[in-house]
């Protein structure tokens, strides 16, 4: 079994990408390699969190390891939240606000087109490789379903009429921004 570090503060995401990367890896996590604080993300795009999440543990630890990040990009908001999409309404990882204040910005709003983008910067022995996933989709006018985390309750996925939130893990994973990545990065790493 190959031992990776996965560099993500985020529970959700760590179960999503447990998921699907199956029983060949063991993910370890940032807590059991001794890093226990937040990874300053000061990048401008989501390529470059990626890589400085990446950067900042295998500077640290010399493990293979690799990082996600995330983006909810909204046409009508110009891409918006886009890189900011954790601090989009406050400081903090405010799941509840970040939703108010996107159902506030697409008021009246009738392109309600959108789509989640997730980078994965890979290091291993030293070298980086970056894949990414995507989903198209749409911004709901209510919230709706309880599963997932963040922006899942608004985000309509192309060819479905439910959202992230009224999906089982599985089904999101499948067709998921994060899914689509994940498949790309065993791909490069049973290369
Ligand atoms: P780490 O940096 O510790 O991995 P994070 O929560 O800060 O965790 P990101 O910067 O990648 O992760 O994600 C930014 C935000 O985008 C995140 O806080 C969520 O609000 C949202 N997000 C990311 N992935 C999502 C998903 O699959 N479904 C819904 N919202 C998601």
């Amino acid at each position: 079994m190959k031992r990776i570090v996965f560099a993500t503060n985020n529970a959700h995401k760590l179960a999503e990408v447990k998921a699907v990367l199956g029983n060949d890896f063991e993910l370890v996590t940032l807590k059991e390699v001794g890093i226990t604080e937040d990874i300053p993300e000061t990048g401008e795009t989501l390529d470059e969190n990626a890589s400085i999440k990446a950067r900042y543990v295998y500077e640290r630890t010399g493990l293979d390891c690799f990082a996600d990040d995330t983006g909810l990009e909204v046409v009508a908001l110009g891409g918006a939240p886009g890189v900011h999409s954790a601090r989009y309404a406050t400081d903090g990882h405010d799941f509840a606000a970040n939703n108010a204040k996107l159902l506030r910005e697409m008021e009246g709003k009738t392109d309600r087109r959108a789509r989640f983008r997730t980078v994965i910067s890979l290091i291993r022995s030293g070298v980086e490789e970056q894949v990414e996933g995507i989903v198209e989709g749409h911004i709901a006018t209510t919230m709706s379903g309880s599963e997932g985390f963040g922006y899942d309750p608004l985000f309509i996925p192309e060819g479905y009429d439910i959202s992230f939130a009224e999906m089982s893990a599985d089904q999101k994973n499948a067709i998921s921004h994060r899914g689509r990545a994940v498949e790309a990065l065993k791909g490069v790493i049973k290369r």
